[in-house]
Formats: structure tokens, C-alpha cells, sequence
């Protein structure tokens, strides 16, 4: 079956910088920036590279990133080193509120790997404003928790909401949208107050998982910006046949009521099945059914990464969402490239198949399933624009 919705072509610019590819969190950390050079090297071995538009990325400025976040913030962390000089606690960033955790680690060239991201999402949405491109891609955004003044959840710099700034600038209403497996909190939160962005997420909620915002009843703050925030939380095990029964109809609705202009796709990966720290069972067709729906509605559209923690399997999704995006079919079989002993455990298979032993047993029924997508359709009826 097709990989995609439609046969139609579009021009799609590619933002890689490979200046992320060696850029450590640390020791055990889960979250490998690395996974990002594999997706780009699976591009390449696909020969896809040709089928896309490439510019020069620069890393962002300092100021660019004063558009978003705070001045004293960005001056702390460009100051930042792994020693400790200018950190808090031995070594990790003190998270907005207060708290202490080893999720964000200062490391060597934290600084420049922020640029770096930011840069890609940054350029790829003034490539969409100028109208030059139908897609753009940086599969190394989507950090989608870092706050105004300080860090989150694995995220420093929020490239998501610089890029959404800049989309506005060309665009009158944009459409943010996050298939991550965790609450897009942080995009929500800089755009509560505004009737321009509708941010949507769809995440794991429920027994404490991260960060626990986003219930079905989170519609954002008063004001214009009210019902501009939807959210649908599901439980553990969630499959692609019942993911779609939400996803859909309800992006379907949030098109027909709220009129983007342009769309952002937060493509995080750890809603697939086997993931590290997501509990969910998407498969990488189900999840890049999302993003052929969204690319069915034929308005500019900037694709970004995000979380994905079992990285074999963040790279083939990625890989296979890039092929998407420029609608070409491509093989299940992982060509040949020097790297494709990272895809052992998969078979050499881009689509790869887990046994029923490595999924999560199923927390969602047919009901709690129809009363989130009521209760989602509900939180958009009112929506008056
Ligand atoms: C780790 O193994 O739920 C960090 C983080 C580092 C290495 C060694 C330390 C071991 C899992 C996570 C101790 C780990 C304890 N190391 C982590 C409340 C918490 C405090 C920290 O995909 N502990 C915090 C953040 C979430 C919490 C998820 C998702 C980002 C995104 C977009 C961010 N934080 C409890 C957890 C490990 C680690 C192993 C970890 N952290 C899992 N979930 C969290 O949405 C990019
Ligand atoms: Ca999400
Ligand atoms: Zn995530």
C-alpha cells in the first residue's frame, strides 16, 4: 500500500546540520542526537537527498533567540561550560519552577548544538514564508518544553515557537500539531494568549507520566486565545487503527474551524511502538499516516523532529516520513550504507515488526476512545475565531 495520501509532487528543502551529529548529552542519557545523522545517512542510502532542495544552514543568532526566550537565560547558558561555571547543581541546568534534575544536563557545546537546531528550524520557516518551498524539514527541531527562562524536559531552546514567530510574519493563522508522545506544554504555553496559533497534541497521559498537562479539559487560558489549545490525552498502548480514530476527525474539524494558512508538524518519534520512555503502539506507518493526512491539506507545511528514544527506530521513521513528504515510494529493505548495523535487530527492515511481547497491553477501549474525540469536537465547537 502507499506511504502516502497522494501522488502529487511537492518541493520539499531539507535542513541537516551535521554539526549536531556529535553532540552528547552524557553519559546514559536517553536522548542521542546522533539519531539524527542516522535519519539523514537512511536519506541519503534511499537517494533521496536528490529530491530535495538543500540551503546552507546557518546556526541561529543570539538574538534571534531573544525573540522567545529570556535575556538572562540565553546569557547563562551561552556561558554555561560542564564544569559547573555558571550552572546550579553539579553540572545540570535548573529547570524553570525550581526544580533539579538530571533531564538537562549542560554539556560540551550545548550552546553552539542549540544554534545549531534552531538555525535549521528558523530557516526552513523563512523558506516556507517566501513561498519557495511547499515542505520543509529539520528532523533536529521540535524541542518542544523548553520555557521563556529556562530549560525542560530535554529542551533548551525552543526552536518550535521561533519558528511559529516567523511563520506568522508571512502566514495569518498557523496550525501547530504534536504527534510526540509527550504534551507539546511549552508551544501551548507562548501562544495561550493568542487566536493566530492553535497548538494540538496528542500525548500519553495519565500515572504521572511527563509533564501530566494537557487533559481533554486544557483548552488554554481566558481570553482570545481560549479553545486555540486543544488536547488529546490517551492511554498506555494506543495502536495505529484507534490513533486514527481520533487524529482525523478531529484534524479534519481543527482545518475546517480554524483556517490555517501554514502548519507545523512536531514529528516526535516516541509514540512508536518499542520506544524507550513512550508507552504507546503506533507503528511507523500508522505514524506516518499523520503526517500524509496533514500533508493532504496542501498548505506549507514545516515537519520537526522531537522526542524518539530507541534510535533504529527514530531514524526509520524519520527516513520513511522524508519519503513522504516528497511522495516517493521507497523499499522496505534498508539499503546497504555503512551504518546498517544499527538496523540488525530490525531485520534490515525500514517498517520494522516487534513481537507482542515488547508492546504495551492496550489501556484505551472503543468508549474512552469516542468520549476524547466528543470531548476534543466539543472543546472546538466553540471556537470563534
Ligand atoms: C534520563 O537514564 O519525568 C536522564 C531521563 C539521564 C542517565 C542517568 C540518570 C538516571 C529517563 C529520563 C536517572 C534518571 C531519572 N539518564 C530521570 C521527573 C523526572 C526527574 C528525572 O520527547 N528522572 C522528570 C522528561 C521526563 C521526568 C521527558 C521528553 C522530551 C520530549 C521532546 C522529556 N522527566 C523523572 C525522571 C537517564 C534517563 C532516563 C526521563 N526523563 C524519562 N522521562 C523523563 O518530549 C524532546
Ligand atoms: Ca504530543
Ligand atoms: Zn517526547
Amino acid at each position: 500500500s502507499p506511504s502516502c495520501g497522494d501522488d502529487k509532487k511537492r518541493r520539499v528543502c531539507y535542513y541537516y546540520d551535521p554539526g549536531i551529529s556529535t553532540v552528547d548529552y552524557g553519559e546514559g542519557h536517553v536522548m542521542v542526537p546522533h539519531r539524527v545523522t542516522m535519519a539523514h545517512n537512511l536519506v541519503a542510502a534511499y537517494g533521496m537527498l536528490g529530491d530535495m532542495r538543500r540551503l546552507r544552514t546557518a546556526p541561529a543568532t543570539a538574538a534571534e533567540l531573544a525573540d522567545f526566550h529570556d535575556e538572562g537565560y540565553l546569557a547563562l547558558l551561552q556561558d554555561l561550560t560542564p564544569d559547573g561555571c555558571g550552572g546550579d547543581d553539579g553540572g545540570h541546568l535548573r529547570e524553570e519552577g525550581g526544580g533539579r534534575g538530571v533531564d538537562n544536563p549542560v554539556f560540551d557545546r550545548l550552546w553552539d548544538y542549540c544554534l545549531r537546531y534552531s538555525g535549521g528550524s528558523l530557516a526552513a520557516a523563512r523558506t516556507l514564508g517566501s513561498g519557495t518551498a511547499d515542505i520543509a524539514i529539520n528532523w533536529s527541531g521540535g524541542m518542544h518544553h523548553a520555557c521563556r527562562g529556562g530549560a525542560r524536559g530535554f529542551c533548551y531552546v525552543n526552536d518550535i515557537v521561533l519558528a511559529i514567530r516567523e511563520l506568522l510574519a508571512h502566514f495569518r493563522r498557523v496550525l501547530y500539531v504534536d504527534i510526540d508522545v509527550h504534551h507539546g506544554d511549552g508551544v501551548q504555553a507562548a501562544f495561550e494568549a493568542s487566536n493566530r496559533v492553535m497548538t494540538v497534541s496528542f500525548h500519553q497521559h495519565g500515572g504521572g507520566f511527563f509533564p501530566g498537562s494537557g487533559a481533554v479539559a486544557d483548552v488554554g487560558k481566558k481570553g482570545p486565545g481560549r479553545y486555540c489549545a486543544l488536547n488529546v490525552p490517551v492511554s498506555v498502548g494506543i495502536g495505529d487503527e484507534e490513533y486514527h480514530r481520533l487524529f482525523e476527525p478531529i484534524m479534519a474539524r481543527v482545518m475546517e474551524v480554524f483556517q490555517p494558512e501554514a502548519v507545523v508538524l512536531q514529528c516526535g518519534a516516541d509514540s512508536l511502538a518499542g520506544d524507550r520512555l513512550g508507552e504507546l503502539n503506533l507503528t511507523t506507518r500508522g505514524h506516518a499516516q499523520c503526517v500524509s493526512f496533514i500533508r493532504s491539506f496542501n498548505l506549507p507545511l514545516l515537519l520537526l523532529g522531537g522526542g524518539g528514544y530507541t534510535i533504529n527506530h527514530v531514524a526509520s521513521c524519520w527516513c520513511n516520513e522524508t519519503a513522504v513528504a516528497i511522495g516517493k515510494e521507497i523499499p522496505n529493505d534498508i539499503p546497504k550504507h555503512g551504518f546498517d548495523v544499527f538496523y540488525k535487530n530490525q531485520e534490515y527492515k525500514l517498517h520494522y515488526k516487534l513481537e507482542t511481547k515488547h508492546l504495551h497491553r492496550n489501556r484505551n477501549t472503543a468508549n474512552s476512545i469516542d468520549g476524547i474525540r466528543m470531548a476534543a469536537m466539543e472543546n472546538l465547537s466553540k471556537l470563534k475565531l
